[in-house]
């Protein structure tokens, strides 16, 4: 084999729960982050760096397992299916958590000036904590494409003060921003955990920025920015390529001093992704856990959904939403983005019930 071939697996026939357990104690599945969740085979990958040529057979756990004693890069990558993710932000893993939506864009709560428009969305995070959102997710920039670009001080107006009072509540707040001095201005409010779709590359900054600050941060994929991004969605393998550019990116983060137990991946779903690419990463996202760190998953009501179901407004997406997450949540996804936090609450619990 060539030694610029990378390897991969992706886990299929998932366990949980007490079935995992049990499979794991008779060696008859791998280990997928933690015992809660087991697989029984998976697909193992090749893709040839030289001519990109990919060929992929799928293998019982136990060969997986036999093969992985003598070549190492397999044994690698199991082992980072394998290994438990530490808690992340304070936050234990070893069951789903919600991160709900909180947007402070000028769009969100419109009407009546700044003030009034942070009040709302202070309630509005109080009643999604309530509901069982254990992070709030505050975000002052949209990233739709053609939206208007929102200066720096315009973006801290809008969220610090929202921040403030979500935190002085007890509540884990992130922040949702590509730019470090936001970043900084949040954490200084109160903000536990660094949210960037640029994955830390908008901002020059940004890296150093949340080395020195010392808190976690969620690594999102996405290719060129919002306004360029539909234009760069032209994969080799939507699955790899992804898979190899989140990798990258939490190389980059760790060469400028952020702690690996600090940081969280996530496919940014819609992000430079059409819906066919969207499918992909949905359906085989427990490939992804081959990083070896703690995964988000967020696609709550996004333009795929709408595309599949023929569903124009976003917010008459729930059900396909919930579907999808209970997808990613059976896939092993360690937290969920949404706007609809007590329905989604209500599905987690269920599904933990059948666990
Ligand atoms: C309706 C409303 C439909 C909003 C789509 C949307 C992600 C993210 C966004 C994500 C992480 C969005 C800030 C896009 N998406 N952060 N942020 N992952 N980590 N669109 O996928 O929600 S904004």
């Amino acid at each position: 084999m060539a030694s610029d071939t990378k390897l991969y697996v992706i886990p299929e026939g998932l366990l949980h729960g007490e079935a995992a357990r049990t499979a794991l104690a008779r060696g008859l599945a791998l280990a997928l982050t933690g015992n809660r969740l087991a697989f029984t085979c998976g697909w193992l990958v090749h893709r040839c760096g030289e001519t990109g040529e990919i060929s992929r057979r799928l293998l019982p756990a136990v060969e997986l397992r036999e093969k992985a004693e003598d070549t190492p890069p397999l044994a690698t990558f199991l082992a980072r299916l394998a290994t438990p993710r530490p808690a992340f932000a304070g936050l234990s893993l070893d069951r789903p958590r919600i991160m709900g939506i909180l947007n402070v864009t000028p769009d969100s709560f419109s009407d009546g000036g700044l003030h009034a428009e942070a009040q709302k969305a202070v309630e509005h995070g109080l009643r999604m904590a309530e509901a069982g959102a254990e992070v709030i997710d505050v975000g002052g920039e949209s990233t739709r494409p053609g939206a208007a670009e929102v200066s720096n001080q315009e973006e801290l107006d809008r969220v610090i003060p929202v921040v403030e009072a979500l935190a002085k509540e007890g509540l884990t707040v992130s922040i949702d921003t590509r730019k470090a001095a936001v970043m900084r201005a949040a954490v200084k409010a109160g903000a536990r955990i660094v949210n960037d779709v640029s994955a830390l590359s908008f901002d020059p900054e940004a890296r150093a920025t949340v080395a020195e600050l010392g808190v976690p941060v969620i690594l999102m994929h996405m290719r060129g920015e919002p306004d360029t991004m539909m234009g760069l969605a032209d994969y080799e393998d939507v699955l790899l390529d992804v898979h190899d550019e989140l990798e990258e990116a939490v190389t980059r983060a760790c060469e400028a001093g952020i702690a690996r137990e600090n940081v969280m991946v996530d496919p940014g779903i819609g992000f430079a992704k059409r819906t066919a690419h969207n499918l992909t990463l949905t359906r085989h996202l427990a490939l992804l856990h081959g990083l070896g760190l703690p995964l988000l998953y967020a696609a709550s009501r996004k333009r795929f959904i709408g595309e599949i179901t023929d569903v124009e407004r976003a917010d008459a997406r729930l059900a396909g939403s919930l579907a999808v997450v209970q997808a990613a949540l059976r896939s092993g996804a360690h937290m969920v983005r949404v706007h609809d936090v007590p329905e989604t609450a209500q599905m987690v619990r269920l599904l933990q019930a059948l666990w």
